[in-house]
């Protein structure tokens, strides 16, 4: 169960806007409400959480698979089939094979996280996703004792995506974490925002979410999930191994070489907004500082 976590999930947050919750994501407001007055309620919060609004979040936008510009992936990303879709789970698994999505969610309890979110780009946003828990589903492939890590794999499409004819990134996106960090409650694949569908241009139809650490980790439309005993390539780490390690975990006193990461811009104050400070494990130090004891986070960034 996952309301160890629910310090990250406030009452009033849980249908902003008044959104409608479809039928898909509608689990995940009831098991939220559900959750409400926990044990997390009593847990000090750093600060106040508010949600960025739906536009903000589904209109500033990176995947590079659609074009640089923050404003591609809202402009170009309907053109992405997402039905139907599957993930392939193969690697260091009993039970290897394609996973259909529906099978997933059929399987998966999804529940509302209201996560802080920080691009290495310094900026950030606070999302209301939808999700389950990637343990969940990697349990239900059921990981085997050698494995260490897990790589992940967006979805290649030339036709749909007009970005990867140009040669930003190695394609098709991928990523990876140590099975520890994926196995981690706070960990999640997100199939909504808000209660709706999570929309193409933030990643559906189910993306990964790991909120301590810089928001390219959070690798979009996965198709592909492969556990492994090696450390796994990573994308931006390929592009630039001396910018982007392979832990990337937010840390407001490693700089990155072109930029200080101390502070960031929250995206929806507006142009004369302050900014604020940048925190140690984006605020989820209580929970995570754990799996990094004894490691130099200077070297393993
Ligand atoms: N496949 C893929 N995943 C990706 C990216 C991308 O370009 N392609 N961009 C990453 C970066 S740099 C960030 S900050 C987040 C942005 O997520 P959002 O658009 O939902 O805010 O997605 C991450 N996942
Ligand atoms: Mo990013």
């Amino acid at each position: 169960m996952a309301n160890r976590w629910t310090n990250t999930l406030r009452e009033r947050d849980v249908t902003p806007e008044g959104v409608y919750l479809n039928r898909r994501q509608m689990i995940a407001g009831a098991a939220g409400l559900g959750l409400i007055g926990g044990a997390g309620a009593a847990q000090a919060q750093d600060d106040a959480l508010e949600p960025n609004s739906w536009e903000d979040i589904t209109s500033y936008n990176n995947y590079y698979e659609f074009g640089t510009d923050k404003g591609d992936p809202a402009r170009y990303a309907d053109a992405l089939t997402i039905e139907p879709w599957s993930v392939r789970i193969d690697g260091m698994v009993d039970k290897p094979g394609d996973y259909a999505f529906d099978e997933i969610m059929a399987k998966m309890s999804v529940e509302e996280r209201l996560y802080r979110f920080r691009c290495v780009e310094a900026w950030s946003m606070v999302v209301p996703w939808n999700g389950f828990e990637l343990a969940d589903l990697l349990n239900l492939a059921g990981v085997q004792s050698g494995a260490k890590y897990v790589a992940f794999e967006t979805v290649l499409r030339p036709d749909e995506m007009p970005g990867v004819r140009y040669p930003v990134l190695d394609w098709p996106y991928v990523e990876g974490l140590r099975l520890d960090e994926a196995m981690h409650p706070l960990t999640i694949m997100a199939t909504g925002i808000y209660g709706r569908d999570i929309p193409n241009q933030n990643g559906a139809p189910l993306r990964l979410i790991v909120p301590w650490k810089y928001g390219f980790k959070s690798i979009k439309s996965v198709v592909r999930i492969t556990l492994t005993d090696k450390e796994p390539p990573t994308s931006w780490n390929k592009a630039n191994a001396r910018e982007y390690g392979f832990y990337s975990n937010v840390n407001p006193e490693v700089d990155h070489p072109r930029w200080s990461q101390a502070t960031e811009r929250r995206i929806g104050g507006g142009l004369f907004s302050p900014r604020i400070p940048t925190q140690m494990f984006n605020g989820y130090g209580d929970e995570v500082a754990a799996l990094y004891e004894g490691m130099d986070l200077t070297q393993k960034f």
